[in-house]
């Protein structure tokens, strides 16, 4: 490297500080002096940091920004986090998938590069069971969502997670339901004819929207956006509070109130990083997940009351569908999508009461 290329170091007060120490030197000692002193002040800015990390840091990437509950729950968990363990673990939280999208941060934690995010029936790619927190007109209500999530089923849903994904969930979500948004109405399947359609990566979904008429295409949450802006999907499905967060209201006109999915959401830490901690450790953080939990259903459920009328405040048109005939080709499509396993675990889920 040329010696006319100049240190990051070389603020105005490092370069005068430098020539004057260079007066007593040889030139030829100038690159190797400069070099000395850089490392001198790296030294000198770790030794104070190093004294208060934490034992473990983790890195915990998800999908949604700033605004939405599950960010809002996501800081209250390294909150309590450093609370409970005294500064031994640090949490940090990217949200907006700067730390990669839903499926690269799965990966990212069974490689060991990431240790934390929010995760449902995109599981399905591992573990089939995980398919089913998504199955469209399967789970009917608030209520019925709560028996499900938070009872047995939730509990054997849990348990394939951890063994076939590595993933160790620490508290679990509510969400409101999914619905259609467009740039026209769309009241009835008959109405999609080819409408081309992201949908999160879950085969299932794909598989019930092809049978619905539209054509599916699974895309990472972070491109949607720009996606429907530039034209080139037409529509996207989620609850209001994500059409809320991520601005789709301004870039999309109808909310069709198709209502196809109730599901709920983990948060899942690398169940490799948990086995690593001490059992104190770990303790701290299913003790601080469960209080996330109960903090993020507040805010959620206090946000629900008022986001119907602020989407439309914000301009969308909310279009009443023929739910039955949505209902209808959608319940046949996920039979003949399901293998005999999901199949079972589906039927008592709608069993629930
Ligand atoms: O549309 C999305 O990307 C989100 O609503 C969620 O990521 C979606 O529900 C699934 O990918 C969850 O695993």
């Amino acid at each position: 490297m040329g010696s006319t290329k100049r240190s990051e170091f070389e603020t105005p007060l490092v370069r005068g500080w430098l020539s004057n120490s260079q007066q007593v030197q040889k030139k030829g000692d100038n690159m190797m002096s400069k070099k000395f002193f850089a490392f001198c002040l790296v030294v000198a800015l770790m030794v104070p940091m190093a004294s208060f990390a934490a034992e473990f840091t983790l890195k915990f990437g998800h999908l949604a920004n700033e605004e939405n509950v599950w960010h809002k729950a996501a800081v209250k968990f390294a909150d309590l986090v450093a609370e409970k363990s005294g500064g031994r673990i640090e949490v940090k939280v990217y949200p907006n998938e700067q730390l990669g999208k839903e499926m690269e941060l799965i990966d990212g934690i069974r490689m060991g590069t990431v240790d934390m995010t929010i995760t449902g029936e995109s599981m399905q790619n591992w573990a089939p069971k995980a398919g089913l927190m998504g199955a469209p007109y399967a789970i009917r209500s608030a209520e019925h969502l709560a028996k499900i999530a938070g009872g047995e089923i939730g509990q054997e849903i849990e348990q394939e997670i951890i063994e076939k994904i590595g993933l160790r969930p620490v508290g679990w979500f509510g969400r409101g339901p999914r619905n259609l948004t467009s740039n026209r109405p769309i009241k009835h399947p008959d109405d999609l004819q080819g409408m081309i359609l992201r949908v999160p990566n879950v085969p299932l979904f794909v598989a019930v929207w092809e049978a619905l008429g539209a054509k599916p295409t699974p895309m990472a949450f972070s491109e949607v956006f720009t996606s429907l802006q530039q034209g080139t999907i037409e529509g996207q499905e989620n609850p209001f509070a994500l059409i809320k967060s991520a601005g789709f209201y301004e870039v999309q006109k109808y909310c069709n109130l198709t209502e196809h999915v109730i599901s709920w959401i983990y948060v899942v830490i690398g169940e490799k990083k948990f086995q690593s901690m001490p059992e104190d450790l770990q303790k701290v953080i299913l003790e601080a997940g469960q209080e996330m939990q109960e903090y993020e259903h507040q805010l959620f459920q206090e946000a629900e009351k008022s986001l119907a009328q602020e989407l439309q405040d914000l301009g969308m048109t909310f279009v009443e569908v023929d739910k039955e005939a949505f209902q209808k080709k959608a319940e046949a499509a996920v039979l003949k999508a399901l293998t005999p396993e999901q199949k079972d675990l589906y039927m008592r889920i709608k069993a629930v009461k």
